[in-house]
């Protein structure tokens, strides 16, 4: 029985089976793990989720003080919950339909049954009044099924994409489920004022909840929402990461040289330029390589001094829509090639691959314009890890005003994806701008990401919900 419970999709390890079929766990710390990890092991803590693999019975098991509770599913869960229901349905409709979402009745059917476990799991392994925060998109159901079953517990909500527009959310055919899912927790958090708002508004519409307090849940005045006989509170919590173990990796001697050595096998440009992603329709990774062509062609920068890096970790690539834009985004990197390369210097470098964390800090360190474009984001965490890195003041970010970050870093250069007129003549700017520009412009944003890190980010969201300890 624990205290304190974290439920997402998946657990902060992953299962390997061996040729054997023996089982064993590799880490898998992704930044909620690492702010989460003090909370856990201070009070008995307990980690509900998938384990990554269909199809196989797992046992809970305590590593480090930490209760792993695997959920298992089929692979025709894994197909329609996970694939379908939260991948091809509620992702292209939450990032304002950049792609058109598929409504499947049976995936729909999936998803409740599949949330109904993961609450099954969590209410097992809960002890009377103890706090549970659920994450993200795949269990917005979740904080309901929990609420019927475990009315003693403390229950906490997190969406770590965006929360639509009225107008889109209002095409889901499941809408008012899963809005009355989500007013089964106590709190429930977005990364901005906007999601706040949204939810607030279909909250009254949807299910007949009378709103008080802030409308837009930020400063820490999080909004009211009076629901079946509870107030639910709503409220913006911008997601951050661990700034001071990144900054400090940056100015290490192994990462400052990685970095001097991926520009020298570079051919020692004038100018690096970066991106870094998930490979993701949302991403705007096709745009920016796009905008970079352009600038090609049109004579403003030479590929023998600016050259373009794009890093991105393969992902979804079950899902018919991801495949199809892989291959647009390698023909547009082949094409550019094509037309301005040289023997042995790339204009584009073009890595489908998933790297290290101290080898990604090295190419932060290395970059001069680091390039994140999506078309909407919830928060991206990469704008901020480059932030970070850039301890010497150096570099520019180019960022998309239709991510959640574009709120805390004013400083950057600015962009709508929408525009490639727009992104061209930013990414110029950003190139060729006043080095004392630059260094005010970077100093600021690091003051804004080096203060608000993932412990304080967990830290309100907690002392919200009303954790006991959590200033
Ligand atoms: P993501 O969509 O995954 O997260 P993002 O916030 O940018 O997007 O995080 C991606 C992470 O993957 C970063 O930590 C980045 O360093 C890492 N990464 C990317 N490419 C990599 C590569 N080639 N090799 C190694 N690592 C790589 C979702 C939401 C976001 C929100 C986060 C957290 O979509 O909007 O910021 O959750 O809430």
């Amino acid at each position: 029985m624990s205290d304190f419970i974290v439920v997402a999709n998946r657990l902060p390890v992953d299962l390997v089976v061996g040729e054997d079929g023996s089982q064993s766990w590799k880490r898998s710390p992704g930044g909620l793990v690492t702010a989460l990890e003090p909370m856990l092991h201070g009070r008995d803590g307990a980690w509900v989720g998938w384990a990554g693999m269909s199809d196989v019975d797992v046992e809970p098991e305590v590593q480090d003080g930490l209760l792993l509770y695997p959920v298992p599913l089929s692979e025709h869960e894994v197909n329609e919950y996970y694939e379908g229901f939260s991948n091809a349905t509620l992702w292209p409709l939450y990032h304002d339909v950049v792609a058109p979402p598929v409504f499947h009745r049976s995936w729909w059917h999936t998803y409740v049954q599949i949330n109904q476990r993961f609450a099954e799991a969590a209410a097992k392994v809960a002890a009377p009044g103890a706090t549970v925060w659920i994450q993200d998109y795949q269990l917005q159901l979740v904080p309901g099924q929990l609420r019927e079953l475990r009315p003693d517990l403390r229950i906490g909500f997190f969406l770590h994409i965006p929360f639509p527009p009225t107008e889109l959310f209002m095409q889901l055919p499941w809408r008012t489920q899963i809005v009355q899912g989500l007013l089964g927790a106590d709190l429930v958090g977005f990364h901005t004022p906007g999601g706040v708002r949204n939810f607030r508004w279909l909250a009254a519409h949807l299910a007949g909840s009378r709103l008080s307090g802030s409308t837009t849940g930020t400063g820490g005045r999080p909004g009211e929402i009076a629901y079946d006989g509870r107030t639910v509170k709503v409220g913006a919590f911008p997601i951050s990461i661990d700034s001071t173990a990144l900054d400090k990796l940056a100015k290490t001697p192994a990462v400052r040289a990685r970095a001097a050595q991926i520009r020298d096998d570079l051919g020692n440009p004038k100018r690096v330029v970066l991106g870094v992603d998930r490979l993701d329709y949302t991403k705007g990774i096709n745009l920016r390589l796009h905008a970079f062509h352009e600038l090609l062609m049109d004579g403003r920068i030479d590929a023998s001094d600016t050259v373009m890096v794009q890093l991105a970790t393969p992902s979804r690539e079950r899902v018919e829509h991801y495949q199809q834009m892989r291959d647009d985004i390698e023909l547009t990197v082949g094409r550019m090639n094509g037309e301005f390369a040289r023997v042995g210097h790339p204009a584009v470098h073009y890595l489908h691959q998933s790297l290290p964390r101290d080898e990604l800090a090295a190419f932060f360190v290395a970059a001069d314009v680091m390039l994140v474009t999506p078309l909407r984001d919830g928060m991206n965490l990469v704008a901020k890890e480059y932030v970070a890195c850039k301890f010497d003041l150096s570099g520019a970010l180019v960022l998309s005003e239709f991510a959640g970050a574009a709120i805390e870093l004013k400083d950057a250069y600015l962009v709508n994806p929408h525009d490639l007129d727009g992104v061209k003549n930013t990414l110029y700017e950003a190139l060729t701008m006043l080095p004392e520009d630059g260094r005010r412009r970077m100093r600021a944003m690091r003051r804004q990401v080096l203060i608000h890190d993932v412990d304080r980010w967990a830290r309100s969201f907690l002392h919200a919900l009303g954790l006991p300890g959590q200033r």
